[in-house]
């Protein structure tokens, strides 16, 4: 019996990766002298800022070169930078299908909350026009581990007062899709099929999810 929806925010209700990726590049090559590349963007989805930087100087070869204050200082650079981007989001940028997705299981009176990883989210659903949708969005500030740890889904049904067997995820990424069934969740996986193959119900974008299916396969 479903209960309550927990979201994923980046790849699920709007694309924030490129200016995460933007934001990063210029602040690696400006303050660490490493190019990054594509290939690193993968690997900083759904991971915490802190985290993001290490993996960033990993792949520069740069590990040990950085004392712990020099690291915040770095990281709330890009911040900086990050935020000037996402100030300028609208509406215009939910991905396809996710509002009408919102009107459907608002009205469905399902519970609504947020597992971002993103310090910034309350922020971005602001800029969305999203937040009024919310019942409950999971503050990361306040968790201990970060995805694939269950915790963060585990928090988001827990706001809504629902079991973890009643709620259904939703995640565009692998590691966010392992902390779902950790939590004993319903995850429903948007991306390719192939990739997410852990998760209870996979839709190849954000404009083919669908209510009907999911009450249909998390019955
Ligand atoms: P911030 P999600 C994550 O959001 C992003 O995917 C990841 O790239 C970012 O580093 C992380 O939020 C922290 O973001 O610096 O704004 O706190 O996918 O969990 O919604
Ligand atoms: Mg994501």
């Amino acid at each position: 019996m479903i209960k309550g929806f927990v979201f994923d925010l980046d790849g699920v209700i709007t694309d924030t990766a490129r200016y995460h990726y933007q934001a990063w590049a210029q602040v690696a090559e400006e303050m660490l002298g490493i190019t990054i590349d594509p290939s690193v963007n993968e690997g900083l989805k759904g991971v915490s800022r802190m985290d993001s930087l290490e993996v960033i100087l990993k792949f520069g070869h740069q590990e040990d070169r950085y004392s712990q204050e020099e690291k915040v200082r770095i990281a709330t650079a890009k911040n900086d930078r990050y935020v000037a981007l996402i100030s300028h989001m609208t509406p215009d940028d939910i991905l396809p299908g996710m509002k009408r997705f919102l009107n459907a299981i608002k009205a469905a009176g399902y519970g609504i909350a947020l597992a971002s990883a993103s310090r910034n989210a309350p922020r971005i659903l602001a800029g969305l026009s999203l937040s009024d949708y919310f019942d409950a969005v999971v503050d990361p500030a306040t968790l201990t581990h970060g995805k694939p740890d269950p915790e963060i889904f585990t928090r988001g049904a827990e706001l809504l007062g629902i079991a973890p067997a009643e709620a259904v995820g939703l995640e565009d990424a692998v590691a966010g899709i392992a902390a779902i069934k950790a939590a004993g969740e319903f995850a429903v996986g948007i991306g390719d099929a192939k990739l997410l193959s852990q998760a209870d119900l996979v839709f190849a974008n954000t404009a083919e999810v669908n209510l009907a299916a999911i009450e249909q396969a998390a019955r």
